[in-house]
């Protein structure tokens, strides 16, 4: 009996140790999650920094179609400013989608959608100005 309890007491000494041990390795984790975070806020620092490169930044712009080109999936926009690219009014060729495409006309003042990438852009989505 005695060596019974004994045994059990042990037992629950270990148990108490692998407790102490276990309780301590999700401290430690949590330390580690914390590093990774802060290393992710550093990437995400350079993320910021990314986009003016190559990161594509999606812009909503206004303008008058001058041409369209369904062949080519293009379409020619005389657009005006779009502050999120810093760009000046302009005329020039986008790339898009036939939905774009067969939805927009020629003449027609529109609001879009477009993604830029670097300098090149692709309208994603066309409306007839109300
Ligand atoms: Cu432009």
């Amino acid at each position: 009996m005695t060596m019974i309890r004994l045994t059990i007491a042990l037992g629950l000494t270990a148990l108490t140790a692998a407790c102490g041990k276990k309780a301590e390795t999700p401290v430690a984790a949590e330390t580690n999650q914390a590093a990774p975070a802060a290393a992710m806020s550093g990437d995400m620092g350079n993320m910021a920094m990314a986009p003016a490169a190559t990161a594509p930044i999606k812009a909503k712009g206004h303008g008058k179609v001058t041409a369209i080109d369904k062949t080519a999936g293009t379409v020619t926009l005389d657009h005006g400013p779009i502050p999120e690219a810093k760009w000046p009014a302009m005329t020039m060729t986008f790339k898009a989608a036939p939905a774009v495409t067969g939805a927009a006309k020629v003449g027609e003042k529109v609001d879009f959608d477009v993604t830029l990438t670097g300098s090149a852009g692709e309208v994603t989505a066309i409306q007839k100005q109300p």
